[in-house]
């Protein structure tokens, strides 16, 4: 009998914790702002003096948001790696959950035929949807034969019939028009894309020789004139004209990924020499002209009050980059620990901040966790309309807006690095399941020495996965992310019920399909990394 009622409590309290992560759940509304989410791609939560007052140049369009609106200072990304962070942005699923890696050079496809996004959730409710930007989840091109290729593949230069569409990007998931790159900036195909097709044929074959050449050391084919230093300001000027030209009784909603501040590290002419600290600085001044070139043309519009900006990065500043500012003097991870790619907050800690003048309370700041995830359950929130299923860890951040907590107390998230380790924060902890010594290896890695052992060390751990031989405190890093803010110390050993927590947490997580209220949904992934938690329970 005993036993029955603590069943039945703790059923109870499974429900009501289930419902407290729920997804939108905000009165039935009727609004429809415009919405505009701009992602950089690789910058960290240092580079806007808004959020560290001691950035060493100035960032007065960043800064006039978040004065004006609202900054998460606990807003993660899913990865701390483009694609997967992408990926979860447009699909309100944690990217490990699909085992989503990097779309490489000449990526096919990720999202699988008819997979639909955020965009589709916004068109179907009205909205004119645009992508101006970075992709990043792969395009197929027709091969001459007539084949296309399968998905995530890396294709081959020499088969591609560039005059026949192409297949898996925007506008094959929601979106009404896409002019843009498919990957990173130093990703071939280097060549602007529009709709379904290149805008130009791509005739220069660009391969490194040991020299790199103007993209990257990359292979692959470009535009003969196209110039890396161009293409920024090119997506500014077209999200602008966008904007002006908006002739619409419909509201738009506006995607737009930065090539910046990205390698190649390439402000352009106007820009060069503006920080006093390199290039890098230089082009993350950039990168906020280009948040102003936007909100410029919302102003001129007039819609600036109901017109919601987004601005946040992909993942933190990358290793190369790191090193060049720090040695600058500017503290881009803003005292975290890492920088793209790594288990650390400076991979994943990003900016993540809000502004919309008719809705949000000017000079907030939240410490609310929230994951780029959220965006989708936020844009349903808005529009008042369901959430899909599928949309398995995505809950509205909208209730932050007016001052208010979101559906939670405890809003737990589980992001990713690279290689798709798990990283669970609740509350003050952070565990990241994987061993210490190659994270550790990770956050010292200046000399291309340490970056090889480091890559062999991370390949093996890939295949052999954890040594339950070792005690369970030396396969993970526990850290009170609050007190230990640059993550210096690893509790595990002396917290073990509290990885156990965690552990259940990501456990429950991965086997419901899902981590926000909803049906259980079908569980696929297989990896070492179930073994781990499981064995982690037993506290
Ligand atoms: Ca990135």
């Amino acid at each position: 009998m005993l036993k029955n009622i603590s069943i039945c409590v703790a059923l109870l309290l499974l429900i009501a914790g289930a419902s407290s992560q729920g997804e939108a759940r905000s009165a039935e509304s009727t609004s429809q702002p415009n919405i505009v989410f701009i992602l950089a791609d690789d910058m960290g939560y240092g580079d806007m003096r808004a959020l560290n007052p001691e950035c060493v140049y100035p960032t007065p369009n960043l800064d006039r948001m978040v004065n004006q609106g609202i900054a998460f200072t606990q807003g993660y990304s899913g990865s701390s790696i483009c694609t997967p962070t992408r990926y979860g942005l447009l699909t309100g699923r944690y990217c490990w959950r699909d085992n989503i890696g990097l779309a490489g050079n000449n990526a096919s496809r990720f999202l699988y035929d008819g997979q639909k996004t955020v965009a589709n959730l916004l068109r179907e409710n009205g909205y004119d949807t645009y992508m101006i930007g970075k992709w990043h989840l792969g395009t197929s091109f027709t091969y001459k034969n007539g084949e296309v290729p399968p998905m995530r593949k890396g294709l081959v230069d020499e088969q591609i019939d560039w005059e026949a569409d192409f297949y898996g990007g925007p506008v094959d998931h929601g979106f009404d028009y896409w002019f843009g790159i498919s990957g990173s900036l130093d990703f071939a195909p280097f060549v602007y894309m529009e709709n379904r097709r290149v805008t130009v044929i791509p005739t220069e074959k660009m391969a490194y020789d040991g020299q790199k050449h103007r993209f990257g050391n990359r292979k692959g084919m470009a535009d003969p004139n196209l110039q890396p230093e161009q293409v920024l300001g090119d997506f500014a000027r077209k999200t602008a004209k966008v904007i002006r030209e908006h002739d619409s009784e419909k509201p738009f909603f506006i995607y737009m990924p930065l090539s910046a501040p990205h390698a190649p590290v390439v402000p352009s002419a106007e820009w060069l020499g503006k920080s006093g600290i390199g290039k890098e600085g230089d082009f993350r001044m950039e990168v906020d002209w280009v948040v102003g070139e936007v909100l410029k043309a919302i102003d001129e519009k007039g819609i600036t009050g109901d017109t919601l900006v987004m601005f946040s990065a992909d993942n933190g500043t990358s290793p190369a980059c790191y090193s060049k500012l720090m040695a600058a003097g500017h503290d881009t991870s803003d005292g975290r620990r890492g920088f793209k790619s790594t288990q650390f907050e400076g991979g994943h800690r990003v900016p993540f901040i809000a502004y919309w003048p008719n809705e949000i309370e000017a000079g907030q700041t939240t410490a609310e966790l929230v994951t780029l995830e959220d965006f989708y359950a936020t844009c349903a929130d808005i529009i008042g309309k369901p959430l899909p299923s599928e949309v398995a860890d995505s809950v509205s951040f909208l209730p932050m807006f007016k001052g208010k907590k979101a559906n939670s107390e405890d809003r737990d998230v589980i992001v990713s690095s690279i290689s798709n380790q798990l990283i669970i924060r609740r509350g003050r902890w952070k565990l990241i399941c994987y061993p210490e010594e190659y994270a550790v290896a990770r956050f010292s890695m200046n000399s291309p020495a340490e970056r090889d052992a480091f890559n062999a060390a991370r390949k093996a751990y890939s295949r052999s996965g954890p040594d339950f031989d070792k005690p369970y405190y030396e396969n993970v890093i526990l850290y009170d992310i609050i007190s230990d803010v640059a993550e210096t110390t690893n509790v595990a050993k002396q917290y073990p019920e509290t990885v156990s927590t965690l552990a259940k947490y990501g456990l429950q997580s991965i086997e419901n399909g899902r981590s926000n209220r909803g049906e259980v949904l079908p569980s696929t992934i297989k990896y070492h990394q179930i073994n781990l938690l499981k064995s982690l329970t037993q506290f």
